[in-house]
């Protein structure tokens, strides 16, 4: 089969109903995948964008923990496909299809959606998460996957040992078979030669359909099981089946060479979140959101364009090494490396730092916020400090160990309360 068959005889499945809570109260009232990033975009424009972009357009995403704007943002946004040519975005909620339970898992959200799956005839079937933050051609992964002929192919990535623990880790052979995979492990083995690294499931699978299926059906009827697919179904396939890994560096789409690995983020801490936005503020971003080869989509609204008022008497009103957002009005004050999402206000005589600023924020006069993160729709009262005296935001606000402190609506109305 040629490539151009294979990827339209492909279902792309997101995962994009878990909640994420390592991110705090950022998903109290959205899911992960729904979370705003890098300025105008949220985290599932990524891997719908490599979608759409890796000509694999018949796209199906699972949702469940609070969806609603997760929903609203594929219907808006997304609904530009044509059916009439075998392409589309659908939304796939959980409904208990199959009994009385919501999706128990990665691997029982897709089992509960089989009819539907079978309904489309797919040959193969594309599972991606739906909040990582990268770019990827899955046409490369997916030609790997025919060409070796394996049962299911894993996306893979060298990660520092110390973050290891927060990943499947995998052994490969000298074909890059996969012989060993243990999820999430405490005492992660490394790589052969590579004291510092091991090798990563990125999350992201590619399975023949029947083989999914089949797998799928035997796992649901199984009560040991968690059904998961990090947890259950892929350590099971070592040895029994052909599982191969994929490395990521080989269906990037750029030609750049790269000191380590490309670009690739599975933002689940705060902290994580919050540098993933940070990086996109260096001079030369690794993760190029300029590129108009592979361009990140997204919903998109009438904004006028940003706006920067100069104070020449005091010489206040910039933004530096920052990324801002259409809608936005700094007046003013100083934004440095920061990134301020669409319609966000920053005052007079305010200096932010190194934050990041989700829509529709209003930052008062004279306040000054270093390393913060501000959900949605807050009103920064003015004279508010944030981000100096660590004791006085850990009452106030969420400040994590790594010194960054997350403000939500609901934080600031307790403040007045
Ligand atoms: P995790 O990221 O921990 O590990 P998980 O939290 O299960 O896996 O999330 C995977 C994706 O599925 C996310 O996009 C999430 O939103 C979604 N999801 C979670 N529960 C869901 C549910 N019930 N219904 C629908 N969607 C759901 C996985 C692998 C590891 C791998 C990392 C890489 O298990 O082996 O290393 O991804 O990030
Ligand atoms: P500040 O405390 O910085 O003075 P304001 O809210 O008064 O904050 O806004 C500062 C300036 O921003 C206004 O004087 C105006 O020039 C500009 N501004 C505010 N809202 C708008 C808007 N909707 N369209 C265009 N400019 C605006």
């Amino acid at each position: 089969m040629d490539l151009n068959t294979a990827r339209m005889k492909t279902l792309s499945i997101i995962l994009a109903g878990g909640r994420g809570s390592r991110l705090k109260q950022l998903t109290d009232n959205r899911s992960k995948p729904a979370v705003p990033i890098a300025g105008k975009y949220k985290i599932i424009d990524f891997p719908l964008s490599n979608c759409i972009n890796s000509g694999m357009r018949r796209i199906a995403v699972l949702t469940q923990y609070r969806s609603h704007t997760l929903n609203q943002h594929v219907q808006r946004g997304w609904n530009f496909l044509r059916s009439d040519f075998n392409e589309f975005i659908e939304l796939w909620p959980a409904q208990q299809q199959t009994g009385s339970d919501w999706y128990r898992g990665t691997a029982d959200a897709v089992y509960q959606n089989l009819t539907m799956i079978d309904g489309l005839e797919s040959e193969y079937i594309l599972i991606l998460a739906g909040d990582h933050v990268y770019k990827q051609d899955y046409s490369l992964m997916l030609q790997d996957h025919i060409e070796s002929g394996a049962d299911v192919t894993v996306a893979c990535i060298e990660v520092p040992l110390k973050e290891a623990d927060q990943f499947g880790i995998m052994h490969v052979d000298e074909n890059d078979n996969i012989i060993a995979f243990e999820e999430k492990p405490s005492n992660p083995p490394t790589m052969p030669g590579k004291p510092d690294v091991s090798l990563a499931s990125m999350g992201i699978y590619i399975f023949n359909t029947k083989f999914l299926s089949d797998n799928l059906r035997s796992d649901a009827n199984d009560d040991a099981s968690s059904h998961d697919f990090g947890k259950d179904l892929i350590p099971l396939f070592v040895g029994r089946s052909k599982i191969k890994a994929h490395h990521f560096a080989n269906s990037v789409i750029d030609n750049k060479s790269y000191p380590d690995e490309p670009y690739w983020r599975d933002v689940g801490t705060l902290t994580a979140y919050w540098e993933a936005n940070m990086d996109l503020t260096r001079l030369v971003p690794e993760l190029d959101l300029y590129d108009e080869e592979w361009p990140i989509r997204t919903a998109q609204y009438q904004r006028p364009a940003a706006k920067f008022n100069y104070n020449y008497e005091e010489r206040i009103g910039t933004a530096l090494n920052s990324v801002v957002s259409a809608g936005c009005i700094v007046s003013g004050s100083t934004v440095e490396q920061s990134i301020l999402f669409n319609n966000v206000r920053v005052n007079s005589y305010s200096h932010v730092n190194k934050s990041v600023i989700l829509p529709r924020c209003d930052i008062g006069r004279h306040c000054r916020l270093n390393k913060v993160v501000v959900d949605s729709d807050c009103c920064i009262p003015e004279g508010t400090v944030i981000g100096e005296d660590p004791v006085a935001d850990a009452a106030r606000f969420y400040r994590n160990s790594d010194g960054i402190t997350l403000v939500t609506q609901g934080m600031i109305e307790a403040l007045s309360d």
